[in-house]
């Protein structure tokens, strides 16, 4: 298959009505965080247990089209002993993998980061594509406060995620491109939505810059909410904000915008993205990519008990389809019971 035709392969089968991403790729400090909230100790075997476990949920591949996996994942074999991307394959879900190599500071830029990981990419890229990912995941992250991210911020992450997107397109393998604008601190919702604009609109002159192909790509932004130490937005509010946003600065050649959840609670990122959805057709598909959001219930569930299994298989496809029933505008609070 020629690399055009792999990359809308893979598009294909990622931005799918109803479906969406699962972001299991936490690195080993992130899953330690998530495992100790449970009261479980961070082992190779826990992550292998654990995520085999959601992996291997009935029914997931009906809700989720692709899951983004962390190194060591895709290099682990399921607790039947059968490669973790195969298990996702015979579930009818596209592997992918995060690539980024995590943030440092920014020099000369107090309060910035940039994200590291493009040395020695194309190679890394190789040995992924062979052990089966199809797509892959770079984050930018951006803090807000009333001077930052500062324009150096926003110029160096952009060319960063540009870069990685060019070099994965040339392999045949699809990237999605995320800036995280954090939810942290007490900024309102005017000034998420001003950061973020700068931010996206930057990233498309860098992809642009680097003659990425937008169709070929995924989107995954943060929703435009305001700062988590601000009064709370609506649904209503929070979608009507990060669509004013998108329009200006989405392309619509880009096929789909899968949304992180970035530290709302799983109703709340759920009914924001039912409120999206809510406001009519819009140019691209609309869904979720999320980590936090759909697995934070499996995990409590979970608690590292191998007999607790079921219920975290039902906890994660009850997130699932109700995330997939918000990309259409169908959710309703009361489906939570
Ligand atoms: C923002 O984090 C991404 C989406 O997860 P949430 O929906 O929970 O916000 C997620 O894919 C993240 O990039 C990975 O978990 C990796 O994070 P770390 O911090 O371990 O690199």
């Amino acid at each position: 298959m020629s690399i055009q035709n792999e990359l809308l392969s893979t598009i294909q089968s990622l931005v799918q009505p109803g479906k969406g991403i699962l972001a299991a790729d936490e690195s080993h400090p992130t899953i330690a965080k998530r495992f100790k909230a449970v009261g479980v100790e961070s082992t190779e075997d826990k992550r292998r247990e654990y995520r085999s476990l959601i992996f291997s949920t009935p029914g997931l591949g009906d809700y989720v089209s692709g899951v983004i996996l962390f190194e060591e994942t895709l290099g682990q074999n399921s607790l039947d002993n059968v490669p973790m991307a195969k298990l996702l394959e015979s579930q009818g879900i596209v592997p992918g993998i995060k690539v980024d190599k995590g943030k440092k500071s920014l020099i000369n830029a107090p309060g910035d980061e940039i994200t590291y990981g493009l040395d020695g990419l194309d190679d890394r890229l190789e040995i992924y594509k062979n052990q089966g990912a199809r797509f892959a995941k770079w984050r930018a992250v951006y803090n807000i406060s009333d001077s930052l991210p500062s324009r150096q911020a926003v110029t160096a992450n952009a060319e960063m995620l540009a870069r990685y997107a060019a070099l994965c397109q040339s392999l045949g393998i699809v990237p999605i491109v995320e800036p995280e604008v954090l939810i942290d601190g007490d900024h309102t919702l005017e000034r998420a939505a001003d950061v973020n604009e700068a931010v996206i609109a930057e990233v498309f002159n860098a992809l642009r810059r680097h003659q990425v192909q937008l169709e070929g790509i995924i989107l995954k932004p943060s929703m435009v909410t305001p700062g988590k130490a601000c009064a709370k937005a609506s649904p209503e509010e929070v979608a009507e904000a990060t669509l004013r946003v998108f329009r200006r600065v989405v392309p619509a050649a880009v096929p789909g915008i899968n949304f992180l959840s970035g530290g709302q609670t799983p109703e709340e990122a759920t009914a924001n993205l039912n409120a999206i959805n809510s406001l009519g057709r819009q140019p691209w598909n609309l869904s979720f990519s999320y980590g936090r959001a759909l697995q934070e219930p499996a995990q409590k569930a979970w608690a590292g008990e191998p007999g607790n299994g079921h219920y975290a298989q039902n906890a994660i496809l009850k997130r699932a389809r109700l995330n997939g029933a918000a990309t259409s505008g169908e959710y309703k609070a009361d489906m939570e019971i």
